[in-house]
């Protein structure tokens, strides 16, 4: 007879490090809770399928926050509820890795309702472990919309009301009506018949996502006898007395048999354009040998604010300036932002260059601020940082008076730019945008005019006319006097 040797999962750290002289070899859970199980579960299935080197997990707010210091995996935290997007955007990017999303009942049924469901319904290539112990752990047992009839929490002290509370939320039947998941059940973890059942689902939904066969949900009823008020070894006993009567244990769905492999998301048409781009004999970049020495280089992130109103073109200009950045070999990011009125309303985006990955999209201190109207330039500019560069639209934009102590305390410099009129002189006010880039690639000579010409002459190319005017609109911001302009 061999010997088994019992040991802890490889997908688990030796000592969970949480801080420098404070190396433990047992979690933060409290005795007899569900969360070290499932863990257990979870860190096993995915030592024995293979999958450690190659996993993310997402950890949630809750009792589970601190799975980072355990699992031996790539590890993302996520804000409260937010844990779907957040894995949806780890998969989307790496798509053959695998990821886990780990979610309290708090987490995914009340605060991140929207996140799961919408997550669910994209049928994202991910598996969601969803821990439903019927109430707020970790902030001291608050009622959550899983917590049942008449249970006594810290925040239904005389039992939960339906007149008052509504009725506790059965996910996995509302995620099993979705077309796009593929496996849906609910399962337990109270005792050792449950627990294998539990292990069964859990290998079967990672399995499900290594064979790319979309979204898989698996809820497991976990005890939490702290807030529960009960001794951890009656525990067992409160579950089977209140939460299995309502929460069946069963699958709901499986679909696994018949769904095919989910494709690897496609490339969008816009970069599909670039790497064409790129192709062309006469397109030239830095890393082109050659003819490209005047480029000037992007040396660190540079953070841009461009803001006016709805139909100025901003949002565009921000997209154009990324699309330059990237067939030039550098990172960018884009995020619009658009106020709550109609065209006419402002807008304004953040956009990031860089010559490395961009860790972050957010644009708080702005480098380069490009405000098209008198509103923006106010808003903004004193966001902008020292010895930074604002280009405003000087054709409507004629008092400064306003920002003129901070701009002249922070020594940044200020570029005004005939846009609209060189717009409004080749008869069609939308080219300002482009009027203005045209000016900023004078100033800061990162892209070459003739890329961006190649770049119009694809985006209008069913509209030749358009992209003769978008031509002329960039040569007059481009030759308008630079020095002429400078406060
Ligand atoms: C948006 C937001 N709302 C509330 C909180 C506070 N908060 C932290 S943990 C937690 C409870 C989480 O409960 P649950 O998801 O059920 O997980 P459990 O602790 O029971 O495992 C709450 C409400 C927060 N961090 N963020």
């Amino acid at each position: 007879m061999g010997n088994k040797i019992l040991k802890k999962s490889e997908a688990f750290y030796d000592v969970f490090f949480r801080k420098p002289g404070d190396e433990k070899k047992s979690t933060t859970y409290c005795a007899g809770c569900g969360h070290g199980i499932i863990h257990k579960l979870i860190a096993e299935a995915i030592t024995d399928l293979g999958m450690t080197e190659k996993t993310t997990f997402v950890s949630p707010v809750g009792c589970s926050v601190f799975a980072y210091y355990y699992f031996k995996t790539g590890n993302v935290e996520a804000a409260h509820g937010r844990a779907p997007a957040v894995a949806t955007a780890v998969k989307r990017s790496h798509p053959d890795s695998y990821v886990i999303c780990y979610q309290g009942d708090g987490d995914l049924a009340a605060i991140g309702t929207a996140e799961i469901l919408h997550a669910a319904n994209r049928g994202e290539n991910i598996t969601v472990i969803f821990v439903n112990n019927a109430i707020y752990g970790m902030t001291g047992g608050q009622m959550a919309p899983t917590s049942l009839l008449n249970q006594k929490t810290a925040t239904s002290p005389f039992g939960r009301d339906e007149a008052e509370e509504g009725y506790p939320l059965r996910m996995s039947e509302i995620i099993a009506t979705l077309d796009a998941p593929v496996l849906v059940a609910r399962t337990s973890v109270h005792d050792i018949k449950n627990i294998m059942q539990t292990r069964k689902l859990i290998r079967k939904a990672l399995n499900a996502q290594k064979d790319k066969k979309g979204f898989s949900f698996i809820e497991i009823l976990s005890q939490c006898p702290t807030n529960w008020k009960v001794k951890p070894e009656d525990a067992q006993e409160w579950m089977e007395k209140n939460m299995l009567p309502y929460y069946k244990r069963e699958v709901f769905k499986d679909i696994l048999d018949q769904a095919a492999p989910v494709p690897h998301p496609k490339p969008r048409k816009e970069i599909a354009e670039i790497v064409e781009l790129l192709a062309l004999p006469e397109f030239k970049t830095r890393k082109d040998n050659g003819g490209e020495t005047t480029l000037k280089t992007i040396r660190r992130e540079t953070k841009f604010k461009i803001a006016g109103f709805g139909g100025q073109g901003v949002l565009s200009l921000g997209a154009f300036l990324c699309e330059l950045a990237i067939v030039n070999h550098y990172h960018s990011t884009w995020i619009p932002s658009y106020g709550p009125e109609m065209r006419g309303g402002t807008a304004n985006c953040s956009v990031i260059l860089s010559p490395e990955e961009i860790a972050s999209p957010v644009v708080q201190e702005i480098d380069i601020l490009v405000a098209f109207n008198h509103p923006s330039l106010v808003k903004f500019h004193s966001n902008v940082k020292e010895e930074g560069l604002i280009f405003y639209n000087n054709s409507i934009i004629n008092d400064l008076s306003e920002i003129m102590p901070y701009v002249r305390r922070k020594k940044i410099q200020l570029i005004g730019v005939d846009a609209s009129n060189a717009a409004d002189s080749l008869g069609d006010p939308r080219m300002v945008n482009v009027a203005m880039l045209g000016h900023m690639i004078k100033v800061y000579p990162y892209f070459q005019l003739q890329q961006a010409d190649l770049l119009l002459e694809k985006k209008f190319s069913t509209k030749p006319r358009l992209v003769e005017l978008n031509k002329q609109a960039l040569r007059r911001g481009f030759e308008q006097d630079e020095m002429e302009n400078i406060v």
